[in-house]
């Protein structure tokens, strides 16, 4: 990655990998740990590529000083993870704490301090205690206040040490295809109505763990605690059709604004999404009340509760107009954002059919979400390039998507003035890529899961990544006298 100019980089850039309890620990029923939604899913079959699932992974509750090894040979200054909350709480709840849960990220966090490098964790990545999906789940409305207290157990286990938080890993993903397609866990078909019940709870969630490190927490710690929020880059379809340009935003509303307009801008969701989803109510027939919830008086407000931008930015959409097609006929999701994202054909698509190859979408969302929503610095939470088919140890297509969208958020910095903290590739290791399994690989090293040594390998772009990291690290070193 010679081309890239990294003098562009805020000497205090951070530079990262990121990884997911589910996805790497394995461990699944080992030394306490509880079930979680995605144990309970995969363990139905059909759900997964070749039923596939997460119960050994990268074994990386028994082999994390390998995964040391990994973040030390790539020289990143910062990793995050998240953790399995089922492993720490069994139950969900504080009722029952779980020591050898305890012991594990103690020892993570304190080796990665050790090594200087500093950890950012996700509470939640998807994986919901069972015993609190068995209660209603996100769609319960008590969820907000056991996630609050979870969250504050955290806080205040860990938080004399980690200063750098994300409370909700893709609210989008959990609500949409967790509770509206059924793809993802807990695998819920309830189309138009739980989706937004679950965002709505999750928002909740969120708000009440930020207020509590706010006023409990950071007076003593001093951290950050921010959502990790997923957007494609999105553009009309034609760009001289009005009715495309108008799918458009409304696409970004109902998949980035739903979470960014309460939490940055309005305390409120977007008024798109307000009102067609009340006009497609009394079009449908639908009397059971609003389906998207309102933020009652007697909580606090969503508003302002992020100090930080936290973005998953993996790719981008063309968007056609559907507020007249036929899903409009149906209670749905699509339906109500009246919008459909394609992918331009023009795109080279990375392993996976969804990951279409734009890298300058990032730097055109980053421009969007700093003149839109929010002045404050973003972090780059979660970008990659996945691997499909037989592997590839010199994985040159890789290392140039890394090579051009560094280079992207190198123009975003210094061209656009876009205050860019933080880049993390996902992800550190190949791992269980959700519905495809071991099939589809993200890593900076190869995991040979054929094997019960589970072998890291470093790929050809984890050591151009580390090129560049070394490369601007030994730039910003503060000059011997
Ligand atoms: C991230 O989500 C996740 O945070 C991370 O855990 C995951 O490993 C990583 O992406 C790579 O996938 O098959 O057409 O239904 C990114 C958002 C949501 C994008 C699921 C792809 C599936 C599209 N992803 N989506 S489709």
């Amino acid at each position: 990655m010679s081309a890239l100019d990294v003098t562009v980089f805020p000497k205090d850039f951070a530079w990262g990998a990121a990884t997911a309890a589910y996805q790497i620990e394995g461990g699944w029923n080992m030394d306490g740990r509880g079930p979680s939604v995605w144990d309970t899913f995969c363990h139905v079959k059909g759900r997964v590529f070749e039923d596939h699932n997460g119960d050994v992974a990268c074994n990386s509750y028994q082999l994390w000083k390998e995964d040391l090894k990994c973040i030390q040979q790539l020289g990143l200054t910062h990793y995050r993870l998240s953790i399995s909350w089922s492993r720490l709480l069994p139950d969900g709840t504080t009722n029952h704490v779980n020591p050898k849960g305890v012991a594990y990220y103690n020892e993570v966090i304190d080796d990665l301090i050790a090594c200087d490098v500093t950890p950012m964790i996700t509470l939640y990545h998807m994986d919901l205690p069972q015993a609190l999906q068995d209660l209603g789940g996100w769609n319960s409305g008590d969820i907000a206040d056991i996630f609050e207290s979870y969250a504050r157990f955290c806080f205040k286990t860990f938080g004399d040490r980690v200063k750098l938080w994300i409370t909700l890993n893709e609210p989008y993903v959990c609500a949409k295809l967790g509770h509206e397609d059924g793809t993802f866990a807990p695998g819920i078909k309830d189309p138009g109505i739980s989706v937004y019940l679950t965002g709505h709870n999750m928002l909740r969630a969120h708000t009440k763990a930020w207020h509590t490190y706010n006023a409990h927490f950071r007076p003593l710690q001093g951290g950050q605690v921010s959502l990790a929020l997923n957007s494609d880059w999105a553009e009309p379809l034609n760009p001289d059709c009005p009715k495309d340009a108008e799918a458009t935003e409304r696409y970004k509303d109902f998949t980035l604004g739903w979470f960014a307009c309460p939490v940055f801008c309005t305390g409120d969701y977007p008024e798109s999404m307000r009102f067609r989803i009340e006009n497609r109510n009394l079009d449908l027939g639908y009397k059971q009340g609003s389906r998207l919830p309102h933020f009652s008086k007697e909580e606090p407000t969503p508003l302002g509760t992020a100090d930080f931008f936290a973005l998953n930015y993996y790719t981008s959409r063309k968007v056609k107009d559907l507020s007249s097609a036929g899903k409009n006929n149906e209670l749905s999701f699509v339906g109500d954002q009246g919008a459909e994202g394609v992918v331009d054909p023009s795109w080279p698509i990375s392993g996976v059919h969804w990951l279409a190859v734009v890298p300058d979408g990032l730097r055109k969302l980053l421009k969007c979400i700093k003149d839109t929503y929010s002045s404050l610095p973003i972090y780059i939470t979660e970008n990659g390039f996945s691997q499909m088919g037989p592997v590839q140890i010199e994985d040159a297509d890789r290392s140039q998507f890394y090579q051009d969208t560094l280079q992207e958020v190198g123009k975003a910095i210094s061209q656009d003035g876009v205050n860019v903290k933080a880049y993390f590739a996902w992800s550190l290791l190949d791992n269980f890529e959700w519905n495809d399994g071991f099939n589809v690989r993200f890593g900076l090293f190869h995991v040979d899961f054929s094997t019960p040594e589970l072998k890291r390998t470093i790929y050809r772009s984890g050591r151009e990544y580390a090129a560049v990291i070394s490369k601007h690290r030994s730039q910003t070193k503060p000059k011997s006298v």
